[in-house]
């Protein structure tokens, strides 16, 4: 019999040592874990798991590629899955200006490893407003918005739906179709109810504004919709400012509440300014709005993390209430967020010299980007394809939305060793001027051999 803490306490840290003593008890003697631990002695070893009846989940769609992709042994293999930026050599790319930003962290030896107030580092907070708002906001002027530092897109995703579903009248949230596959998920748990809206068209391989416009009109009064802010993942269709001015009078005239999901800005034109229009759009007009950043694919921080929810409110007042109440969801949720990234992301955007090396490095992978749309379509022309290939240019941002069946996918997959979602989306980021003929080699024989 092992020694037990606090008999007959349920203090949760007696209960967190007992957890741990069974844990090490179990891993040097696992005949005396078996014995105090199992249900019933006499059951047998292979079922005594209190979890034996979990069933496995399936892989993520996306994060699940990779998965696959990593087991392939082929040397000819390409994994155009993930939305995450390859150099022409193939490689992962941390910025230039993200290694000197992280060197003068290094160098700093005042810096320190406590932790970060719930919503974050308040500096990085302040530059990620003016960021996605612009520098002369007025909506920054007046303290009307409320910034915290999230964990990246998602956690900021997630934050914003948990604030909404707890403060927010109308529970339910407008999501695009097609839109990234994690945004039902995020939102379901968070209790929101989740529709969709109109949003391609496959026959023309753009923008189904009618269909929008439709369903946007008749969604209740007061839903809230999800806005991708640019560089619309999957399909690579953003709205012209024209038809933006056209959507941000129709849910303002029925009271819709915006929520932009800002994973691209710069990634699309290239420049930070265009990429955030739409969202200045909607704070221009005075409304309120709710924008989730990531740092993952603008500074390629990836793994660290990194991004923030905004909350764009009427009055200072009513801005610094709904952070109170943006803290009591992320305490209990992950407490404070990670001091790294934030603080890369700081030093850059409050640095001139940095920012502007940082915008040369945004365009040139956006650049590199167009530049492999168009050898992509250039190589599928000399193939003669059969199709029209011309949205491969039109559309923008990381992916093409292909327009290839699950079937062909699959074709791809098995004979050509090519990774990419079912829904027929490559990461156009993930291909190189080396790689484009055997992926222009993969489709032509998907087309004309898969139907
Ligand atoms: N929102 C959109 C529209 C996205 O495309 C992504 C990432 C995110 C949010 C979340 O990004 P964070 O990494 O949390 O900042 N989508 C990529 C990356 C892989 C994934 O699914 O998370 C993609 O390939 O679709």
């Amino acid at each position: 019999m092992r020694p037990e803490f606090g008999h007959g306490s349920s203090s949760a840290t007696d209960r967190r040592l007992n957890a741990l003593l069974r844990h090490l008890s179990s891993s040097s003697s696992p005949m005396d874990s078996r014995d105090s631990i199992s249900a019933s002695p006499t059951s047998g070893f292979q079922n005594d798991s209190v979890f034996s009846h979990v069933v496995r989940g399936p892989e993520d769609p996306i994060l699940g590629v990779t998965v696959a992709y990593n087991k392939d042994p082929s040397p000819n293999k390409l994994n155009l899955g993930v939305g995450a930026y390859r150099t022409e050599e193939g490689k992962p790319l941390v910025l230039n200006v993200v290694r000197k930003a992280e060197q003068q962290l290094v160098n700093d030896r005042s810096r320190i490893k406590e932790y970060l107030p719930i919503v974050g580092l308040a500096e990085f907070n302040k530059l990620s407003a003016k960021l996605i708002f612009g520098a002369d906001s007025p909506a920054i002027r007046e303290n009307r918005i409320t910034t915290v530092q999230c964990l990246s897109g998602t956690g900021s995703l997630r934050v914003g739906a948990e604030f909404l579903a707890k403060h927010y009248h109308q529970r339910t949230i407008y999501i695009p179709l097609p839109t990234w596959g994690n945004h039902t998920k995020v939102f379901n748990l968070a209790g929101l109810s989740v529709k969709s809206y109109r949003y391609y068209d496959p026959a023309t391989r753009g923008l189904n504004f009618q269909g929008l416009l439709e369903d946007l009109g008749s969604a209740p009064s007061g839903a809230i919709v999800l806005l991708h802010a640019c560089a619309h993942n999957p399909t690579g269709v953003d709205p012209t400012l024209d038809q933006w001015e056209r959507i941000r009078q129709l849910m303002r005239s029925k009271g819709l509440l915006p929520f932009f999901d800002s994973a691209y800005q710069g990634f699309a034109s290239g420049s930070l300014d265009a990429d955030a229009q739409s969202v200045r759009m909607f704070v221009a007009d005075g409304g309120e709005c709710l924008a989730a950043q990531s740092y993952a694919k603008n500074m390629g921080l990836y793994g660290e993390r990194v991004g923030a929810l905004s909350i764009v409110c009427k009055t200072a007042d009513v801005a610094s209430r709904v952070e109170s109440q943006l803290k009591l969801v992320i305490r209990p949720m992950y407490s404070n967020p990670p001091i790294h990234g934030a603080s890369i992301v700081a030093a850059i955007l409050r640095d001139r010299n940095l920012y502007n090396e940082w915008t040369i490095e945004l365009k040139a992978m956006a650049d590199r980007i167009i530049s492999m749309r168009h050898q992509l379509s250039d190589a599928l022309r000399a193939r003669s394809t059969p199709g029209d290939w011309s949205h491969i240019i039109k559309q923008i941002g990381m992916f093409t939305f292909t327009g290839l069946n699950s079937k062909q996918v699959a074709f791809m997959t098995k004979e050509y060793h090519i990774y990419m979602t079912s829904d027929g989306r490559i990461s156009m980021a993930g291909l190189s001027s080396k790689t484009v003929p055997h992926l222009a080699d993969a489709i032509h024989a998907a087309v004309t051999r898969v139907v």
